[in-house]
Parts: C-alpha cells; structure tokens; sequence
C-alpha cells in the first residue's frame, strides 16, 4: 500500500523556496508562450512591417489569490487541486487594434504544441461591467527533469484602449473593495462603450491609411 502525503498549499506557501520550486514549472510555461508571441510579432514586422503587439505584461498568481481562488470554488487547498486553477500563469497581451486580436491568437493556437483548453470572448460579447477582452487558456509541455508536462496559460488579449479602462477600472473598484454605487457603475460602462468606439474608428482609420 503506498501512502500518499498531501502537502497543504499553506504549508508550502509559508516557505519561500518550495513556493519557489512549486511555480517553476509555470514559469516556464509563460515564457515559453511570451517567445512565441514575441517570434509571430516579429515575423510580422519583417513581412508586412507592421508589429501588432504593443506589449507583454506577465505575472504568476500571488499566493493569497490562489488560496483565495481555490477556496471560492469550494476546492481544499491540498497540493494537487492547483490543478483546478488555469490562471496561475498569465500573461496580458495589448495589441494596437481589434482585429489584430483575432489574427494573433489564431496564429498561436496554429502551433502544434498548443493546446486551446478555452476561449471566451469579452469582446463580442463584453461583462455587465464593460470589460473587454479576449481570454484564451492554453496548454503548452514544459520538459522537467521528471518527464514533461502540459502546464496552463491563461491568456488575456485586448487592445491598448481596452487595457486603458481595465486597469483603472481594476484600480477604481479594487480601492472601493468593489462596493461602488450604480451611478459610478454606469459611468464606468459608459466610459468602456466609449473607448470601444474609439476603438473601432482608430481600426477604421488605420485601414484607410495601409490601403
Ligand atoms: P488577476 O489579478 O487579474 O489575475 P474563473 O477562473 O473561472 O473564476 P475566469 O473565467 O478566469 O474565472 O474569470 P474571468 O472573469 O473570465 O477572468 C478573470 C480575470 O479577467 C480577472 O482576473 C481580471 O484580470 C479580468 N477581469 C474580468 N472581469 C473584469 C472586470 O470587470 N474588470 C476588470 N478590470 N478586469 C476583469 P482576477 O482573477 O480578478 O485577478
């Protein structure tokens, strides 16, 4: 019979090296996605002279989110339910325009080792608040010493506009912890709509320009 020890996540979250260790292979994962990224961008620039991608932001969750996130969904905060987690790697790509969106997240799902676990899509159809985004999770193999895994990659798209309103919207509510009245809610989502068709007359303008 062999015995299984589960480690609680507290327990290894209390120790700066085994946290450390435990996100390595997360890590890896977003960089290796962020490569790819960086290599369709430049790729484009030397065939079209056009780079899509204005930047890369990546982060790995903070130990208190994932704590948090896990026990929301109801899951215990053994070792092994990281698993039931998507966005413990994630990167944030802002690109100049709407369609550039679509057209880079296609020719990333094109490469063999990606996997498209889920795409959900903020931008036709944006969240009650206004917010706007592609949401792609990936999954890539990440070769450990131990074998190869297929680690997840949460990965948000959108354009410099949409990133404009989510991060002060993000910064506006989380000061308020969230308890905002519906009139401020309403000028938030005002204010989405109005980046959104700026959006699309900037997208407009710069096709009549590349004609
Ligand atoms: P952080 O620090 O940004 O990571 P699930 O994982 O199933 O619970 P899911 O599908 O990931 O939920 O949730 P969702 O809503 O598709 O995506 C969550 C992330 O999208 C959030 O991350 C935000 O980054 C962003 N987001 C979603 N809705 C809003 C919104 O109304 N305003 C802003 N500014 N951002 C939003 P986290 O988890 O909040 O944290």
């Amino acid at each position: 019979m062999t015995l299984v020890i589960k480690m609680k996540l507290e327990n290894i979250f209390s120790d700066y090296k085994k946290t450390w260790c435990l996100m390595q292979p997360y890590r890896s994962a977003s960089k290796i996605i962020q490569t790819k990224l960086e290599s369709i961008d430049d790729e484009l620039k030397c065939t079209y002279g056009y780079s899509p991608i204005h930047m890369i932001q990546s982060r790995i969750k903070s130990t208190d989110s994932i704590l948090e996130k896990l026990q929301r969904k109801g899951h215990s905060t053994d070792e092994e339910n990281l698993s039931y987690l998507n966005d413990i790697a994630g990167l944030r790509v802002v690109c100049n325009y709407i369609n550039d969106i679509q057209y880079i997240s296609q020719l990333l799902i094109m490469h063999k080792d990606i996997e498209l676990v889920r795409n959900t899509n903020y931008i036709d159809y944006p969240k009650e608040s206004g917010y706007r985004s592609l949401h792609l999770v990936v999954k890539v193999p990440v070769r450990l010493q131990t074998g190869v895994v297929d680690v997840p990659v949460e990965i948000q798209m959108r354009t410099i506009a949409m990133d404009f309103w989510a991060s002060l919207e993000h910064e506006l509510l989380y000061k308020n912890h969230g308890e905002v009245n519906d009139e401020i809610r309403k000028k938030l989502k005002d204010c989405a709509e109005q980046m959104a068709q700026t959006d699309l007359q900037m997208q407009r303008i710069s096709q009549e320009l590349r004609k």
